[in-house]
């Protein structure tokens, strides 16, 4: 029947829905949320934490995506481990822009060769992949983690890593590769607060940073303070700085040991992504991904966003 077909035809199209509420993938683990809104969906790249292993078993990246935010398709793995020849574990977060007609996805994964992390970079056609190493090498390497990109209104892209420093280089306009050196950004308490207890690491800044820029205002919104970690962020007037730091985004909460920002305005709200371990069995190596809608303040700044699902 005419009805019957109505009702049959969306899960014909998107296979697997899952569902409006937090977690938003709640038949797998996911972490290391990274959302990208094209063409009107939201794009979410994820990690897959397979077990609870103390080490993370994490072999593959996964993507979904949704229309209404409620909605979410399950556009499977598109890139794994094995997609990159030169790396043997460790699917860990990465992030995805869209540039020329092209996707990239930049990957932190473990490099067989020195066994120390390193950043990938994978390219497609789609924003659902298929996905396919770029370079056949590592972007970065020597034990980075995390990258985040970003391309500014003048059309210069920059990718930013790191744990424990803060890095980031200008990448060319073919977006797999880079000129000059990464630089460090130089982690002040001004920048980016003040972390008590451990002379190493005197700023809050630990890992997983999300740049972005809004209103004229450059935000970097970061993992807090290993390992019960909290979401903060800092701004600033330029792509690299001077950054002032502006608090707490969300405090720290439910029974992952990390947390993982992404930021989106889509349809005319803002979503604030993390991960927790809320599913049944959650832990820090069992994590889900969650998103909250917010708004910004009028000063620009972020209000603090608590986790509604634990
Ligand atoms: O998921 C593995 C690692 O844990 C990520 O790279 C970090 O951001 C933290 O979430």
């Amino acid at each position: 029947s005419l009805l019957l077909a109505f009702v049959l035809a969306p899960a014909a199209v998107h296979p697997t829905e899952a569902r409006a509420d937090n977690p938003i993938v709640q038949h797998v683990y996911t972490a290391d949320p990274a959302p990208l809104v094209h063409d009107g969906r939201v794009y979410l790249y994820t990690g897959h934490d397979e077990d609870n292993s103390t080490n993370y078993t994490m072999k593959e990246w996964r993507v979904w995506s949704s229309a209404d935010m409620v909605n979410w398709t399950d556009h499977g793995s598109p890139l794994s481990v094995a997609s990159f020849s030169w790396a043997s574990a460790n699917a860990w977060a990465g992030q995805v822009v869209g540039r020329n007609g092209k996707f990239y996805w930049y990957v932190p994964t473990t490099e067989r060769a020195t066994g120390r992390m390193a950043i990938g970079v994978a390219v497609s056609d789609s924003p659902t992949g298929p996905f396919r190493d770029a370079l056949g090498h590592p972007l970065v390497g020597n034990g980075e983690i995390d990258p985040t990109v970003f391309i500014d209104d003048d059309g210069q892209a920059y990718l930013y890593w790191g744990n424990p420093n803060l890095w980031y280089v200008r990448l060319n306009a073919d977006m797999i590769s880079y000129s000059g050196s990464p630089a460090k950004i130089p982690l002040t308490t001004a920048g980016f607060g003040t972390r008590t207890g451990d002379p190493n690491r005197p700023t809050l800044f630990e890992e997983g940073p999300w740049v972005y820029k809004r209103g004229g205002l450059y935000y970097i919104v970061y993992a807090a303070k290993c390992c019960s970690e909290f979401i903060a962020y800092s701004t600033a007037p330029g792509p690299t700085g001077p950054w002032t730091y502006r608090g707490t985004i969300m405090p720290t909460q439910g029974s992952s040991f990390t947390n993982h920002p992404g930021i989106v305005d889509f349809k005319g709200n803002s979503y604030f992504f993390y991960h927790n371990g809320a599913l049944p069995g959650g832990s820090g190596y069992t994590r889900s991904v969650g998103v909250e809608k917010f708004s910004y303040n009028p000063d620009g700044t972020i209000p603090t966003i608590n986790m509604t699902s634990t």
